[in-house]
């Protein structure tokens, strides 16, 4: 499906560091990409409701780690999925007598015009689920072709004792991996199942629910599948990141990986290294569509707020914390903007006229880069510029605003 429109990303001199990011399979800081050409997979919403904080503090991370990778001049490949039929999604379209594709429709228009306006780099592929049925068809038939699928009551599972690796993306012991599959859309108690924790891969046509032929008999895909099916189609069987909010840790990314390792036949299949960002609260409850407790990036911006104040209210914490939104923390970003923007037309004075500090740019550049290189340190960056903004309110760094305006823009996303 369409993406939306790419932002300007001004070129910078020199080049950035190496990205480490926090991998949570090997708990260790890693090389973000060793190769010339970086390739993510990021998760992509369920639009059964608008775009909240809490995803736009997630897609934001994932933005700053392709800045990163474009700005230590890698090549860069990211494809995102839509979750465009799943359950949330049916519910709420038959909760408000809607057609489940208008609603999809519309969330997703709604999505992409808040990317784009907090200047969020569009994904290559854009890549709906409905879309993707023949290629999820042609994949569960590899799953199957390996022995590692069975029925129960015509509905098909993975059974996760095919995969020898299943667990080295969380860790978690099995009591644990039966709570959260409970809780994230599995099914652990239902009778029948060779395992508890094996995840549906195709689940036969409920009366009144849509589905698509497949050699299983009329359904629709698992949801661990879909993204299994797309990053593997889109990004080849081995790719540098899996990227998601820390909900996703397991069972989604466990089992995408498990159904990838055994699909293709490869230990080495799907992601090398997972990111997960913390959760984005609200008066210390994790914002979701379930609980309904949401910050909406549309309403904000309806509003009349700068999208720029948004994206700096998200910077300001660290991608993988839990934090809460709160007024007090939008207003800080808010006055953060308007300081640097005043800074900047002060350091845009010609430096031989004001007797400043034109170098100053650089080094804010390189301090930028060296930040943004550990992990995503986006309030370290922030802390950079405001260092900057400090002096350049005080006429100290005359000169440096052209460079300082395009290495926040290009590194943070910010438009002074
Ligand atoms: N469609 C699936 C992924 S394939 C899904 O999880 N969709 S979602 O709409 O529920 O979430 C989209 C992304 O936002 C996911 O990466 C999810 O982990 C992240 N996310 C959801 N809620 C929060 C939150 N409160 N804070 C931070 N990230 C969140
Ligand atoms: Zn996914």
């Amino acid at each position: 499906m369409d993406s939306w429109p790419a932002p300007d990303v001004p070129n910078l001199p020199g080049r950035a560091p190496e990205t480490k990011i926090w991998d949570t399979a090997t708990r260790a800081l890693a090389i973000a990409a060793p190769g010339l050409q970086a390739r993510l997979y990021a998760c992509g919403i369920t639009p059964y409701d608008a775009t909240h904080m809490g995803h736009a503090a997630t897609y934001v991370a994932w933005d700053l780690l392709i800045r990163a990778w474009r700005d230590a001049g890698h090549g860069v490949i990211y494809v995102q999925n839509v979750t465009d039929v799943d359950e949330p999604l049916l519910e709420r379209a038959d909760r408000d007598g809607e057609e489940w594709q208008e609603l999809a429709e519309r969330e997703i228009a709604l999505y992409r015009s808040d990317m784009a306006a907090l200047r969020v780099l569009p994904p290559d592929e854009l890549i709906g689920a409905v879309e993707a049925m023949p290629l999820i068809e042609r994949f569960n038939q590899r799953l199957a072709d390996r022995g590692s699928v069975y029925e129960l009551d015509a509905d098909i599972y993975f059974t996760r004792f095919a995969d020898p690796d299943f667990g080295s993306v969380s860790w978690l012991d099995t009591a644990t991996m039966a709570e959260l599959a409970a809780e994230r859309g599995g099914d652990p108690a239902r009778p029948g199942k060779k395992d508890p924790l094996d995840p549906v891969l195709w689940m036969a046509e409920r009366p009144g629910e849509p589905s698509w032929p497949s050699d299983f008999g009329p359904g629709r895909p698992g949801w661990h599948v879909e993204c299994a099916a797309i990053a593997t189609r889109y990004l080849g069987e081995e790719f540098d990141v899996q990227a998601g909010g820390r909900d996703l840790v397991f069972p989604h990314h466990e089992m995408s990986a498990a159904h990838a390792r055994v699909a293709l036949a490869n230990p080495d299949a799907f992601a090398r290294r997972y990111a997960h960002a913390g959760m984005v609260r609200l008066d210390g409850e994790k914002m979701s569509k379930s609980l309904g407790n949401l910050v909406f990036v549309s309403t904000l911006l309806a509003d009349g707020n700068d999208p720029m104040a948004i994206r700096l209210t998200l910077l300001a914490h660290h991608y993988r914390q839990d934090w809460d939104w709160t007024d007090e923390g939008f207003a800080a970003a808010t006055d953060r903007l308007a300081a640097w923007r005043a800074a900047a037309m002060a350091a845009d004075a010609d430096e031989a006229a004001q007797g400043g500090n034109g170098a100053a740019g650089l080094e804010v550049l390189e301090a930028l880069r060296e930040r943004i290189a550990d992990d995503l340190d986006a309030p370290g960056a922030l802390g950079v510029v405001d260092d900057w903004a400090a002096v350049a309110l005080g006429g100290g760094a005359a000169g440096s605003g052209p460079l300082v305006r395009a290495a926040v823009d290009a590194i943070l996303g910010i438009e002074l």
